[in-house]
């Protein structure tokens, strides 16, 4: 039997998660293994495996998990220094978990290239 979505999940709200957003359509979470002292996850509800599964229709969804990490970057504080926005895709782009998340990165300076 496949396993279910880890990030399907914690959407749901069948699986525990530091939500710090949601609406009906997005929700957004602490990392569990943070790699800055600021790093939230903005996920759509919709399952979408990758940034290569994105349809036109869902610019509109993938706007939105933008202005949520904008508001969430003034909430935790990081709006002036500033902070990295990423979405991982597929194997060479380090992408772990197969349900889109946008990486919400800040509170410290962080290196270019990664
Ligand atoms: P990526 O490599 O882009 O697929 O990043 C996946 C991120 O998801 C990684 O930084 C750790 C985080 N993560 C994985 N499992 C869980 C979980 O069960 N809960 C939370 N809050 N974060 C998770």
């Amino acid at each position: 039997m496949n396993k279910p979505c880890i990030f399907c999940e914690i959407s749901a709200g069948r699986m525990d998660a530091d939500i710090v957003y949601s609406d009906d359509d997005i929700v957004a979470f602490k990392d569990i293994h943070p790699r800055a002292p600021v790093h939230l996850l903005v996920i759509p509800r919709e399952h979408i495996p990758s940034h290569q599964d994105m349809l036109e229709s869902h610019s509109t969804l993938f706007g939105r998990m933008h202005w949520v990490a904008k508001q969430l970057a003034e909430e935790y504080g990081v709006a002036e220094s500033g902070y990295r926005t990423i979405f991982n895709c597929g194997r060479d782009g380090g992408q772990e978990v197969w349900h889109i998340h946008l990486h919400l990165l800040g509170g410290r300076p962080l290196a270019w290239p990664p």
